[in-house]
């Protein structure tokens, strides 16, 4: 399948439909068109780092960082150049080929901008891919961060637009679409994918990942977050998502989305070594590696190590023909 053939004209009842096959018969569907596309063996991994932390003027109910809760955060402002290119020399010795650096903005200021562009620059030179999530963007931005030599822009859909209004108020679902065009236009590779377990229903689940299969192009990366629940959010508390709608989520994703690169994001630490292997079966093929994700604690790189391994899982993705990432996976292996 080249990605001209890829489709963008979903509608909710078809993957309605995908969910409510059986498991074994979604799975199995999945794990086929899987294989048509990528090594099912090997795994794309990213490092993330937190380069300005807290006091986030929008109000996104899961976040730890907004100035609207009140969480028990430590504060930052934007990192030194020097601390990010050290962060990001660790990572690459730890076998991450892309280092995603993380902001608390709701869109970039004039005056720490051109800091950020320094960093991706700085990560190029590293021989690293760089993904950058910073907010809203408008077009002169984008323009500068292309010229940067940005790999990836991380903007998630998070939920669908029906949920969305029960989770942030002080931002549209539109707003995110306008971003992620400007991404897009730019020629820049577009990482966006959601948060399962707000309390949304399976019809969210279902139309979130329309929206992301039906824009012009699929995004290159979809993170599927599992919401890690802060104390002093409002959506602390929230009833969890199932692991087998989880597992669910992830294959439709797979089968709608064919050449996309679909990360198990957020959340792994809460998850069994059996829900991962599943989520790989179903499709997912990359990962957040290291100890820490943006505020919260991510998986145990031991443990990470210990999994891959057992499941005969290489960190270096291997990818067939006609995929919408363009950007090459640098092959890697975990350092031991
Ligand atoms: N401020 C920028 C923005 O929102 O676009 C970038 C940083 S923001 C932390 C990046 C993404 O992380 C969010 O869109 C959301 O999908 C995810 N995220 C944040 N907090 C989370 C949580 N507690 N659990 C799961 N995912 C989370
Ligand atoms: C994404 O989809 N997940 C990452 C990344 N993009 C930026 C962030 C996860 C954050 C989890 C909560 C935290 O550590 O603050
Ligand atoms: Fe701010 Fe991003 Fe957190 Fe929303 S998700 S509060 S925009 S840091």
């Amino acid at each position: 399948m080249s990605t001209d053939e890829l489709r963008h004209n979903w509608d909710i009842s078809e993957v309605q439909a995908l969910f409510d096959q059986p498991f074994n018969d979604l799975l199995f569907q999945a794990q086929s068109i899987h294989r048509a596309h990528f090594d099912a063996n090997s795994i794309q991994i990213s490092t993330l780092l937190s380069i300005k932390t807290g006091r986030c003027s929008e109000d996104c109910g899961y976040c730890s960082q907004s100035a609207h809760h009140n969480t028990d955060l430590e504060v930052e402002a934007l990192l030194p150049l020097d601390e990010v290119v050290k962060a990001a020399k660790k990572a690459k010795a730890e076998g991450a080929d892309r280092f995603c650096m993380g902001a608390a903005w709701s869109r970039p200021n004039k005056r720490d901008f051109p800091q950020v562009l320094a960093m991706i620059k700085a990560i190029k030179s590293l021989d690293m891919e760089s993904c950058v999530t910073l907010g809203m963007l408008d077009k002169e931005q984008v323009a500068q961060l292309k010229e940067a030599g940005l790999d990836y822009y991380n903007h998630n859909l998070d939920t669908s637009p029906e949920f969305y209004g029960n989770v942030i108020s002080t931002r549209t679902f539109q707003d995110r679409l306008d971003t992620l065009n400007h991404v897009q236009q730019a020629g820049i590779n577009v990482c966006s994918g959601g948060i399962l377990g707000m309390g949304e229903e399976r019809k969210d689940r279902c139309s979130l990942l329309v929206q992301l299969a039906n824009m012009k192009q699929h995004p290159d990366s979809v993170p599927i977050n599992m919401l890690v629940q802060v104390e002093g959010t409002p959506l602390f508390g929230a009833d969890e998502i199932e692991p087998l709608e989880f597992i669910r989520t992830v294959a439709v994703a797979r089968i709608m989305m064919p050449c996309s690169v679909v990360r198990l994001s957020a959340g792994r630490e809460e998850m069994s070594d059996e829900m991962q292997a599943m989520c790989f079966f179903a499709g997912a093929n990359s990962v957040f590696y290291g100890e820490r994700l943006l505020t919260t604690e991510g998986a145990s790189a031991q443990a990470d190590q210990k999994l891959f391994a057992n499941l005969g899982i290489s960190t270096s993705l291997e990818k067939k023909s006609g995929h919408a990432e363009k950007a090459s996976v640098s092959r890697t292996e975990l350092s031991a």
